[in-house]
């Protein structure tokens, strides 16, 4: 194992944490090795099927809290002890049982608690509330068992959950208690459920492992670990349905590579809003989901391949302590050409498109403008934090021919125009670059050792190699490019840029298009502040009076889901009007103009217009959790 990885984890124990301390522990680690004797095995629930007896318009459905060893990364692999729902008589699943009505169902429900402690059960009531917040929660003592019943109210994603012992918020339960949490999903009488439920759960320990407290996290979808998460399957033209409910603790900006889906509800425990169907499409490919809250999305795949969806928080990605505290296993050697199965882990979904047979785009290079993105050392970095950067060229000379190489060179590209960006590795390691947001072939897309179709995979770009990739962007906007490789410790030694696709290349005129990218400072000592355009004190700007500003937004930080972007004069907010998201632009009805402050999860773009319309000081800033500023540049204003 390199050294690294162990300061890495270091690092990651801090990092990923939520913005709620959970409890220490009292007693060893309840980590069991696989097939305990004696001991319940909880099955995994992949929320295809409903549980219950309906009948008549009545749901009845038995359930209880017992005890049992759950094993959350592949199943030869440890488990750990924690609470979990059955249905009565049943093996133990992870998440719960899924509840699945239509709308008017009345739900009859016991719930037996098999726990040696009191039970918090939260959930089970009728949407929307009376008083437009949670109902409080259910205590059913130890050993005893409660009869309720509620009717189904208004369609939407909802969910239960419980917590033992002491009541606390969903985000605060102790790590036992993490998976007692289930979907309810209400459909409308004429609703399809021809869809996907994915419950995402967390779990995380606090121990101390030979003298040093650390914290062994899992984030989960449907109780596994990425690379243990189904693996979804669907054909080109398909209507895909999903439903995402983050009942874990920490906030996870879900991202989709190689489309935009569009977002159909977004709620919580006790109530949802489905979008009109007479209301613009929300368009995105990263949307941010706080813990307790929920989505549905459609997609419609209409390219080939293999893609992800996954959580773009890197911390949450990144390989974790194994269950018992002690570093993770050094990956396969060959993890340069397995990259995608070795060295990711958590909130990852994949998702094969498989063709219908027609032919597959092609993609030769005649007639392509051809660039070249070269990956390299920059000045700078040390052993456990190591400085990279790129440099890119065209038609001969790079930019910037030598160090440093932070930011990386934002990349101009014209909609239509067929391109090839030849990725050149002068690193020490493997790489690979995926061009975030971009609608192209899945083998371009850059995540090595996944995307591509069939037999033909990408390869992760080993050093001294290169990867061509070919795509034609089909629409203008603000996307990112980023290596997907090893991404915690290449993302911060500086492995990304802007990538903007405009109508004409000369329609980029860099002294109104501010590109305004925020990414993670390279040395942990600087974990309190971020970059802004690859730098912790950036230079002033000018604006000028009546003159029309593009302010192309990035969130390319690590694991920091809930930067707020603002631009203040006099320490009050200006207005600026969104221009579009994700590089999709927006329709005219949510194209508003509003105050000039957004919140940005990972991995998400936001483009807004901006017109000056007084000579002065403005400021840009970054806020992060709280409010704390991260980083700010000046803005001066002259007459035109
Ligand atoms: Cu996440």
């Amino acid at each position: 194992m390199r050294p690294t990885l162990l300061f890495r984890c270091f690092v990651l124990a801090i990092f990923v944490i939520g913005n709620a301390e959970p409890r220490a522990a009292q007693s060893p680690p309840s980590v069991r090795n696989p097939s305990s004797p004696g001991v319940e095995r909880v099955s995994i629930n992949d929320n295809r099927f409903a549980a219950g007896a309906l009948d008549r318009g009545s749901l009845t459905i038995p359930l209880e809290v017992r005890e049992g060893e759950w094993h959350p990364d592949g199943d030869a692999d440890p488990g750990v002890v924690v609470n979990a729902f059955a249905v009565e008589g049943a093996p133990l699943q992870v998440p719960g049982p899924l509840i699945r009505v239509i709308e008017g169902t009345t739900i009859r429900a016991t719930i037996r608690n098999r726990l040696t402690e009191p039970l918090f059960l939260h959930g089970f009531y009728s949407r929307p509330t009376a008083s437009a917040e949670p109902e409080p929660p259910l205590v059913i003592p130890a050993g005893a068992v409660r009869q309720i019943e509620f009717v189904a109210g208004a369609p939407g994603n909802y969910f239960y959950w419980a917590d033992s012992a002491r009541d606390v918020s969903l985000p605060e339960r102790p790590a036992p208690d993490t998976q007692l949490s289930g979907a309810l999903v209400v459909d409308a009488r004429n609703g399809s459920t021809n869809d996907r439920v994915l419950v995402m759960t967390g779990w995380r320990d606090p121990r101390v492992v030979d003298g040093e407290r650390v914290t062994v996290i899992r984030f989960l979808i449907n109780g596994k670990t990425w690379p243990h998460t189904e693996r979804l399957t669907y054909d080109v033209g398909d209507s895909v349905r999903i439903r995402v409910l983050n009942l874990s603790f920490a906030v996870h900006p879900m991202h989709l590579h190689g489309f935009y889906f569009r977002i159909d509800s977004r709620g919580n425990e006790h109530a949802d809003s489905t979008f009109s169907s007479q209301s613009s499409p929300h368009l995105v490919n990263t949307e941010r989901l706080p813990s307790g809250q929920t989505l549905s999305l459609t997609w419609i795949p209409t390219r080939p391949g293999n893609w992800l969806f996954h959580c773009h928080f890197i911390g949450h990605t990144q390989r974790q302590l194994q269950l018992d505290g002690r570093p993770a296993p050094p990956p396969d050697e060959h993890h340069a050409v397995n990259h995608a199965i070795e060295m990711m882990a958590g909130p990852i979904v994949g998702i094969t498109v498989r063709s219908n047979g027609g032919n597959a785009a092609r993609s030769d290079s005649i007639g392509r403008r051809t660039l070249r993105l070269m990956a390299r050392v920059d000045s700078g970095g040390s052993d456990t934090e190591p400085a990279y950067g790129f440099s890119l060229e065209e038609n001969g000379g790079a930019l910037p021919p030598r160090p440093p190489y932070l930011p990386g060179p934002t990349i101009v590209l014209q909609r239509g125009e067929p391109v090839s960006i030849t990725v050149e590795n002068r690193l020490p390691e493997a790489t690979a670059v995926h061009w975030h947001g971009i609608e192209l072939e899945s083998y371009y897309d850059g995540v090595a050792g996944f995307s591509g179709n069939g037999q033909q995979i990408a390869p992760a770009i080993p050093p001294g190699g290169t990867f061509e990739a070919r795509f034609t962007p089909p629409r203008s906007g603000t996307f990112i490019y980023h290596t997907h490789v090893d991404e915690f410790r290449q993302l911060q030694a500086g492995l990304s840029g802007a990538l903007i696709v405009v109508d004409s290349r000369g329609a980029f005129d860099p002294s109104r298009d501010f590109v305004l990218m925020v990414t993670t400072p390279r040395r942990v000592a600087d974990a309190n502040v971020v970059l802004l355009n690859g730098t912790l004190t950036p230079d002033a700007r000018e604006m000028h009076v009546g003159e029309r500003y593009r302010l192309r937004l990035i969130n390319l930080h690590t694991y920091r889901p809930n930067l707020r972007m603002r631009l203040l004069r006099d320490g009050r907010l200006l207005t600026w009007r969104a221009l579009a998201k994700d590089g999709m632009d927006l329709p005219s009805d949510q194209a508003i103009v509003g105050p000039a402050e957004v919140q940005m999860g990972n991995g998400e773009t936001y483009d807004f217009e901006f017109v000056p319309d007084a000579v002065g000081e403005q400021l840009f800033e970054v806020r992060g959790m709280g409010g704390a500023l991260l980083v700010s540049m000046p803005v001066h204003v002259t007459a035109t």
